[in-house]
């Protein structure tokens, strides 16, 4: 594991070269985090994206339709917010049954 330097005092740039590295942590990143955007359009049945927010983001029935609700109205909603491998996965599970059922529904994802 390699370390960051978090504090430090003594001189700068003054080319005296007494600066003194008082505190270190760990350099470490969280992961990078992935929204998922459902997109509205004018023929996928609100049923249908009401089913798909509960099936595949384990959302209960009011708050899939709300955020339905709230697709409708404004265009797009984020649905949640995964890392890329689970976020990847569920693209394609809510992609895969919309083509199924020949609905055009689009979902697509976005780093946070
Ligand atoms: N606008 C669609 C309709 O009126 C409903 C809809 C909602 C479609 C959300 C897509 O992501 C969507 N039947």
């Amino acid at each position: 594991m390699t370390f960051q330097p978090i504090k430090a005092s003594g001189n700068f740039n003054d080319d005296t070269d007494e600066s003194v590295i008082v505190e270190m942590r760990p350099k470490t990143r969280k992961p990078p985090l992935y929204k998922i955007l459902l997109l509205n359009d004018d023929y996928t049945p609100m049923e249908f994206v009401v089913l798909i927010l509960e099936r595949f983001f384990g959302l209960n029935h009011a708050q899939s339709f709300e955020i339905m609700l709230t697709v409708h109205k404004k265009g797009v909603a984020v649905v949640g917010v995964f890392s890329h491998e689970i976020a990847e996965t569920k693209v394609g599970q809510v992609m895969d049954f919309a083509r199924r059922h020949q609905h055009p529904l689009q979902c697509t994802m976005e780093k946070e």
